[in-house]
């Protein structure tokens, strides 16, 4: 296989950040793929968000800097079944753990595999045989098989940004198999987690009948590839500075004013179900009940932009937590304080890392999430003299890291007031221990050692996978969860 680190990057993602999309705007991730493309000249493929029935094969390439964009337009039904279906009707709450929401449909499936075909023949020509290509999340799993099919031989990687989920889970996804079988086509599979990777290898041993060899290398049906974890990480220095810059800025002097000296909880999470927010509304009721001495002293903002608004789940979430901010302000507001502000529009970046920087609290606590970025935000904002204390769910990848959080059970509401209510009143001696800690694990880990670590473990599996390897029993760390 050819392919060297300086062999030309081809990303595939199904967003784009196109070239006129404002930096402050895109997602930190978009920002981190722009510049790693920029920075080696490369493709970036994708959707364009747009649908047309009986759209063109090819993708529409444009160029800017040194970026070459390839976008390619979808069948409504298709992307339909595609997106709202089969990535996140079906496999976002599979790998989320949430069977209950679970939909599965086999029209779906198989326009899910149809769509990743049709993908893989629009960029296979403008492919060069070096060219190193690295596939990003759940809705392109299949990709790397399509691109075999049609003879690409280059490097081919697969970053999982969600959770793996544990094999007794993994089995209620009838198409479990054949996913699989298309992992083993990539050379290497990143995942966020040492847990996420143990459940895969776990699988692979047990089902798949696999091996396990040193260094993740696994061989299953003939085919041999890399299975390692690549904990993301943030632009630590964009929002140290964001941060900073915000100080005696008009957004944070608008934020004080409103505030008029009360402490700040801030929650920024997509409106998704699998944030934990119903839970962490009722966390922050219970507060306000049990602990009645912070009524009228705490303000709790929970920004959260609209997401997937096509799928029903999304909608019912809504309305819920409508109901819910709804209840709670009607029931402790006073006429000078409400305790709950609810958001659904997204902020510009320096206006979070603003908000960030005057909250107390940071309270991410969703039921399951691949890494979350925003409790790595929280922690780069603080004031390093005074810094706030993170709450964070045990099931958030960041917990594995975040070793300062304050780390909660979000399944327990009771818990997570107690949690609430002890770093309300944390002394700062213990809030900058906890908040050196927790910064330290950041900075350890930036988006950029992310990006580079997974392209230079790529760029070497050829040597790795092509070397003598002899099969080895999963090791005992890998069979147990
Ligand atoms: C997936 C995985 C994994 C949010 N609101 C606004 C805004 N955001 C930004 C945050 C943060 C990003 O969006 C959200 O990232 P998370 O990591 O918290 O969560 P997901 O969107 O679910 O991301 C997750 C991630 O992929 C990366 O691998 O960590 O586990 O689920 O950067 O700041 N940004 C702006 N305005 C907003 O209102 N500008």
């Amino acid at each position: 296989m050819g392919g060297s680190i300086l062999a030309r990057l081809v990303i595939v993602s199904n967003r784009v950040a196109s070239p006129k999309e404002r930096l402050a705007k895109a997602g930190g991730l978009a920002v981190a793929l722009r510049e790693a493309l920029n920075r080696r000249g490369g493709l970036w493929f994708g959707w364009s968000g747009e649908t047309e029935v009986n759209p063109p094969a090819e993708p529409k390439v444009t160029k800017a800097g040194r970026i070459t964009y390839a976008l390619l337009t979808l069948d409504p039904e298709e992307q339909r079944a595609h997106y709202a279906g089969y990535a996140n009707g079906t496999l976002w709450p599979l790998c989320h753990y949430r069977l209950g929401s679970l939909s599965f449909h086999r029209s779906d499936w198989e326009a899910y595999r149809r769509v990743n075909a049709a993908f893989a023949k629009a960029l296979m020509p403008l492919l060069k045989p070096d060219d190193v290509v690295w596939v990003h999340d759940y809705h392109f799993i299949p990709l790397g098989t399509e691109l075999r099919a049609l003879g690409f031989e280059g490097r081919i990687g697969y970053f999982h940004h969600i959770p793996w989920p544990t094999p007794e889970v993994f089995y209620c996804l009838p198409s479990h198999a054949a996913l699989v079988r298309d992992l083993s086509h990539y050379d290497l599979v990143g995942l966020q987690t040492e847990h996420d990777v143990r459940a895969l290898l776990t699988y692979i041993s047990a089902e798949a009948k696999g091996w396990i060899g040193p260094g993740g290398v696994v061989g299953m049906q003939g085919r041999r590839f890399r299975v390692v974890a690549y904990p993301i990480g943030i632009d630590v220095d964009a929002f140290v500075r964001d941060a900073t810059a915000s100080i005696g800025g008009q957004d944070r002097k608008r934020l004080d004013a409103s505030l008029a000296g009360r402490t700040l909880a801030i929650g920024v999470d997509r409106l998704d179900y699998s944030k934990g927010l119903p839970n962490k509304f009722s966390a922050f009721e219970d507060l306000l009940e049990r602990y009645p001495e912070h009524r009228s002293k705490v303000t709790m903002m929970q920004i959260a932009p609209v997401s997937r608004g096509e799928v029903a789940e999304y909608r019912a979430l809504r309305r819920e937590l409508e109901e819910s901010a709804g209840a709670i302000n009607g029931r402790y507001a006073e006429f000078d304080w409400v305790p709950l502000r609810y958001l659904n529009k997204p902020f510009p970046r320096p206006t979070l890392a603003a908000i960030y920087r005057a909250a107390r609290l940071g309270l991410v606590t969703p039921l399951r999430d691949g890494m979350n970025l925003v409790a790595k935000e929280y922690v780069a904002a603080q004031d390093p003299e005074n810094p706030g204390v993170l709450v964070l769910s045990r099931f958030a990848g960041a917990a594995d890291e975040m070793s300062g959080a304050l780390i909660i059970n979000p399944y327990d509401v009771e818990g997570m007031a107690e949690a609430f209510d002890l770093a309300l009143r944390m002394p700062r001696e213990e809030r900058i221990a906890r908040w050196e800690d927790n910064m330290a694990k950041v900075k350890a880990r930036t988006i950029h050692d992310w990006c580079d670590g997974f392209l230079a473990d790529l760029a070497a599996t050829g040597e790795m996978l092509s070397g003598e390897s002899e099969q080895r029993p999963v090791p005992r760390s890998v069979t147990g969860h």
